[in-house]
């Protein structure tokens, strides 16, 4: 089987992490697969928006306890260095992302969430960060993404008590922008994606770049990031589309160049 699963349902993608009888847990199978889905999805310009979730009643307990046991110190660096790889080809699509947890995400799960733009929850989500219940420390970001999401204050109560918390809470401290009832969950991270799709390509992945390059530097480089993308979507066909849609009180029709 499969351990990850990637349907597409018209520009959206969905990624479902498909090892529901270990909670999909992360092992080195299931990095290596999201490593090729993003490999694919980043080829492929239909794709618009992409949804992550997990199959049965986790998102992803985190990174494979039974697996990582037997690990040497070698072995736990190249598991380390493919954990990041994989988020980071997961943060670096061109097309935004978009978790939808449905359970747990707990540990890596946790951080795999934090590698999407945003997330969207269950009412029934937990999330949590209990390394060191193991003797470990978050190793796939909780101490670099997780602190940008919600502060240092949250992210110190997260990773150094290992108790989770629950949607509403989730909710509450920004990790999580909406929470839905289970049901609803999928449709409501789709239809996100859907409007993504609807708005320029060329403009969402500009966006999406300053964004991300701007967090990690200080305010000047990151407003000079802003200007320099700014003069650049100017030259691009959806930028006349888009202002010209407008002046004739039409929808626009964006080509995506
Ligand atoms: N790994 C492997 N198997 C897991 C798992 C995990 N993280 N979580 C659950 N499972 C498996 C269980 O062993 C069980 O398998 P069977 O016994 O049926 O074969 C099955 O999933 C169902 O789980 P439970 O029977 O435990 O289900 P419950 O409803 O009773 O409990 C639970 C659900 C989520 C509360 C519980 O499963 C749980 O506490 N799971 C572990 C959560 C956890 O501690 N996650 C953090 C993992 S540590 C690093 C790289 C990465 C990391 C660290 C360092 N470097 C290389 C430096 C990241 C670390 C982590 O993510």
């Amino acid at each position: 089987m499969e351990p990850i699963r990637c349907e597409h349902r018209g520009p959206v993608a969905v990624l479902t992490l498909n090892r529901p009888e270990a909670l999909n847990a992360l092992n080195r199978a299931t990095l290596e697969a999201l490593r090729g889905c993003c490999a694919q999805l980043a080829a492929d310009h239909s794709v618009r928006a992409v949804v992550l979730t997990g199959e049965g009643r986790a998102f992803a307990a985190g990174a494979d306890i039974a697996e990582m046991r037997g690990h040497s110190p070698a072995d736990a660096t190249a598991f380390s260095r493919l954990g990041h790889a994989a988020l980071a080809d997961l943060e670096g699509l061109a097309a935004p992302t978009i978790a939808a947890v449905n359970g747990y995400a707990l540990g890596g799960g946790c951080e795999l969430a934090c590698a999407c733009d945003w997330i969207y929850a269950s009412q029934r989500a937990r999330f949590g960060q209990p390394e060191v219940k193991l003797g470990v420390i978050p190793g796939f970001g909780g101490t670099s993404r997780l602190v940008r999401r919600v502060g240092v204050a949250w992210a110190k109560e997260l990773v150094l008590s290992g108790e989770p918390v629950d949607a509403e809470t989730a909710l509450r401290i920004g990790l999580v922008n909406r929470t839905f009832p289970p049901e609803a969950l999928l449709d409501a991270a789709v239809k996100a994606g859907e409007t993504i799709a609807a708005r320029s390509a060329v403009a969402v992945a500009a966006a999406k770049r300053v964004i991300q390059e701007g967090q990690g530097a200080d305010l000047h480089v990151a407003h000079a990031l802003e200007q320099e993308a700014f003069g650049l979507v100017s030259a691009r066909e959806d930028r006349a589309e888009g202002m010209d849609a407008f002046l004739e009180k039409r929808d626009p029709k964006f080509p995506g160049r």
